[in-house]
């Protein structure tokens, strides 16, 4: 992986020769190029920053030294990569009006060749910049959190960090990466404690030098729970808190019910269609765990219990629709055909069409696919058994 970063601080990077990222790059898994974005000016001051058109306080960051950067660093393009989206750099604008910075983005950057960070300061970057890196190469302009730095820098170690130390390779170490997809539990981490047993009076609980693994495992996630409901009850808010009918965004720890629900549904499937090569049915819990990470999945909850669910991705131009299921007992309530509407009206701006197949025996899935403007299209490939059906998009 290589590693650019443009910045008019660039002492501020100089960890990045330290510390994890420093291992990586001795052991030939990381390239890095910490560039001073002032080497890209033209006149005497090497001024890379102005005053906003249209008034107001701050400084705002000119666009050429950075549009020269790309050029230098990115440019030009051939036309082969320029046509596969998977083949382009990407370029991470540091910023506190962009997208979260979670581990999931980590994961997913952590597959990238290349990425280039643009260090921004004072109170941005000319749009021009970002919207022509957009024509160059994958945009990701990502936040930190909810709160202000003085720039870029800070914000673009940490997402180093985070991305680094998931490389194949880099860590050595496969306890530490299965001690991770706990995480990925949703809940937060539970207390932990080691010797001396006693300390300053304070003793470790006395379940976890009980021996008995199933009583700490119980108390470890009930401390988890506990946790997560006193720190993040954001993280709970969908599968515990939310029981209104509403269509709400799947979250990690909504998994497991799922995978419930997923069996349920899909078993009266493999009836309807007297067949069992149905991969919803066979789907495991770290399948639909991993599936989450990959879609955007919504669910409904009655009462506390997950009752529904659907998920969609873009596929090209088209939105992919998959999985959608309502519980057994609530089946012809319309909750379907709310899905359906709601999975529709989710579509990114570049989906021109609406793709989903069902089983070509589930006849009342047809009959609400229909309903809602699909149109079977057995001229298209689908998997055995199955009907592909599609819908255009308007508007
Ligand atoms: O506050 C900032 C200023 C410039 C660049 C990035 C940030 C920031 O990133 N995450 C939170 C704040």
């Amino acid at each position: 992986m290589r590693l650019d970063y443009l910045t008019i601080f660039p002492d501020y990077l100089a960890p990045l020769r330290l510390s994890l990222p420093g291992k990586a790059v001795e052991s030939g898994l990381l390239d890095l190029h910490v560039h001073d974005l002032r080497q890209w000016t033209r006149d005497r001051h090497h001024t890379t920053d102005d005053t906003p058109y249209g008034g107001g306080a701050g400084m705002v960051m000119k666009p050429e030294p950075f549009g020269e950067a790309f050029d230098e660093l990115l440019g030009p393009v051939p036309e082969e990569v320029a046509q596969q989206p998977s083949r382009r750099a990407t370029v991470v604008f540091t910023t506190p009006s962009g997208e979260p910075m979670t581990q999931r983005l980590a994961e997913e950057l952590a597959t990238r060749e290349r990425i280039v960070f643009a260090c921004g300061r004072y109170e941005g970057i000319d749009q021009r910049v970002i919207d022509h890196a957009r024509e160059i190469a994958e945009v990701r302009e990502i936040s930190l959190g909810d709160y202000v730095l003085n720039g870029g820098e800070v914000a673009a170690l940490a997402i180093t960090e985070a991305v680094v130390r998931l490389l194949p390779g880099f860590m050595g170490n496969a306890a530490s990466i299965v001690e991770e997809s706990h995480s990925e539990s949703g809940l937060l981490e539970h207390p932990v404690y080691t010797k001396p047993r006693e300390w300053r009076g304070r003793e470790v609980p006395e379940v976890l030098l009980s021996g008995d693994h199933g009583r700490i495992a119980a108390w470890r996630h009930d401390q988890s729970v506990r946790r997560t409901a006193e720190r993040r009850p954001d993280l709970l808010a969908p599968s515990v808190l939310d029981d209104g009918g509403e269509i709400v965004r799947a979250v990690p720890a909504d998994a497991a019910e799922l995978l419930v629900l997923q069996r349920a549904c899909w078993a009266q499937e493999a009836l309807a269609n007297d067949s069992l090569a149905i991969p919803a049915l066979h789907e495991s819990y770290d399948d639909v765990r991993t599936a989450l990470a990959e879609w955007d999945t919504y669910v409904v909850r009655r009462a506390g219990r997950l009752v529904a669910a659907v998920r969609g991705r873009l596929d090209g131009t088209a939105w992919d629709i998959g999985r959608m299921m309502v519980a057994p007992d609530l089946q012809g309530t319309g909750l379907g055909r709310r899905l359906l509407a709601h999975i529709q009206a989710v579509a990114p701006a570049g989906a021109s069409s609406y793709v989903l197949f069902t089983g070509v025996r589930s006849e009342r899935n047809i009959r609400l696919y229909k309903r809602a403007g699909f149109r079977p299209r057995v001229e298209l490939p689908a998997p055995p058994g199955a009907i592909v059906l599609t819908k255009p998009r308007r508007g």
